[in-house]
């Protein structure tokens, strides 16, 4: 596949950008090689400034769940930006992104915009922390919640001792109150609370962690999460950064039935435009500045560009219909049903039984194509998130995804890339679906798999 001007521009971008890249994952440092640069996205495509054209599985890293450059997201954001790109003072699109939010997620009764995932994340730990008057937060390995000082941190011996900083420029002293459990131990979590009694803060957590490829929480777990940190005054925190509105209409709590006392989301919620936001009780959020002692804020949160791209994203994705249930379409299968609030349930085939359709439907046609190949791959996938893992064990924390072949991996990315198909550029991140796919991409996709994985 010719790249020549993406190569150019790479080279142009070093001499500028640290490593070329304005995120680190985009360097392709998991997988080698440059990245291409993209000049034009729709539907289920990227071109790049060569002119290729890729089936897009990574979908900005979840913001384009209708797809990208979606016509009602376009004409929203270009009607707004006729009246002005940024106010600094409230604007009426606040009010309604935030009403959305709130009829979504019944969790959430009052909600705060920032301009990123982490900025969310970060402030709602620090209003964690204001609300309970505690330091301690416990995070979980292989989860990622943005790049503040305090979560950039790697597990310590345990729960006695707390967190080592993982990035350079973070002092011991930022990281000293983050305790970091593997993920799906109840018994980590437990000793945790009895060596810092009443010391915890919270509980922060992806429902469905996406950042370190993609697992799902063992049954029951999320349900104890919750009691603990009731029966300790601790507060628990989904991080529904990547989850929210793409599990579900109302992200993964409503999945998996969880009422978590505070929420942080981003991505879906705007669109492709930089947002973040986090909500949760009135009680809790009340503690914001202006009203309450903890402070935040954010030039640019809210900035009505921003709110009309997410809130269109929100509109479309829930009215949005595919074709009528046929029976075939009705056979749901006996995990999904299971789920007390699957989007499987709907008469008709809205956004997320349709996300959820193509789901299987990319997860069958991974499994075959490895067990035709002879090649040992472990499909995680929950709903439009996926990861296929090459490893012939379950993968349920990141123990186990680190026993991935990652040089096996690196050797497919580059194979379905030649085939047209771009996937998430590193074994240690989530791939996404968006409505914008249709059953002959997913075809396409899993032919060019059973090619390449015969080659690996
Ligand atoms: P941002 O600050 O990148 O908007 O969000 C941070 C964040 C917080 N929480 C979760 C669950 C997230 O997935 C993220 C960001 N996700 C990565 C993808 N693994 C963004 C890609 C990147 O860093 O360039």
């Amino acid at each position: 596949m010719n790249r020549a001007q993406s190569e150019i521009l790479f080279a142009e971008a070093l001499k500028y950008i640290p490593g070329g890249v304005n995120s680190p994952v985009r360097a392709f440092r998991a997988v080698g090689g440059h990245p291409f640069f993209v000049t034009k996205a729709s539907g289920s495509h990227l071109w790049d400034a060569d002119g290729n054209q890729l089936l897009d599985y990574v979908l900005t890293w979840g913001p384009a769940i209708l797809g990208h450059a979606h016509p009602k997201i376009i004409a929203a954001v270009k009607a707004a930006a006729d009246q002005g790109t940024s106010f600094g003072i409230p604007n009426p699109l606040e009010v309604t992104m935030a009403k959305l939010i709130c009829e979504r997620v019944p969790s959430v009764r009052k909600v705060r915009m920032t301009n990123s995932g982490t900025e969310a994340c970060m402030s709602a730990i620090r209003l964690a922390r204001g609300f309970t008057r505690r330091d301690k937060i416990i995070k979980f390995d292989g989860c990622y919640h943005g790049h503040a000082d305090s979560l950039l941190v790697r597990a310590g011996s345990g729960a006695l001792t707390f967190g080592q900083p993982d990035s350079a420029g973070v002092p011991a002293a930022f990281t000293q109150h983050t305790i970091v459990l593997p993920f799906n131990d109840v018994e980590a979590v437990k000793a945790a609370f009895a060596a810092n009694k009443n010391d915890i803060a919270g509980i922060i957590i992806e429902p469905v962690p996406g950042n370190a490829g993609l697992y799902l929480p063992q049954p029951g777990y999320l349900e104890f999460l919750s009691e603990i940190t009731q029966a300790n005054g601790a507060l628990l925190i989904f991080d529904e950064v990547m989850t929210g509105f793409r599990l579900a209409k109302g992200g993964a709590q409503e999945r998996f039935n969880i009422i978590p006392d505070l929420s942080s989301f981003g991505k879906v919620i705007g669109g492709g435009l930089p947002v973040g936001a986090f909500g949760g009780r009135a009680e809790i959020m009340d503690f914001l500045a202006p009203l309450g002692p903890v402070y935040q804020a954010g030039t640019l949160s809210g900035n009505p560009l921003a709110m009309a791209a997410g809130i269109a994203n929100l509109e479309e994705l829930a009215s949005a219909e595919f074709g009528a249930r046929t029976p075939e379409k009705n056979a749901v299968r006996a995990d999904i049903a299971a789920i007390p609030h699957s989007p499987l349930r709907t008469p008709h085939l809205d956004a997320y039984a349709r996300l959820e359709e193509l789901g299987a439907q990319l997860e069958a046609g991974m499994n075959d194509a490895a067990a035709c190949a002879k090649v040992p791959v472990r499909f995680n996938r929950c709903g439009s998130m996926f990861c296929g893992y090459f490893t012939s064990h379950p993968v349920h924390n990141v123990a186990d995804a680190m026993k991935s072949d990652r040089e096996r991996f690196k050797k497919y990315f580059h194979g379905m890339l030649n085939e047209g198909v771009y996937l998430a550029p590193s074994q240690f991140e989530a791939g996404f679906i968006s409505t914008a796919h249709t059953a002959a991409d997913i075809e396409q996709t899993v032919r060019s798999a059973a090619k390449v994985l015969r080659t690996l």
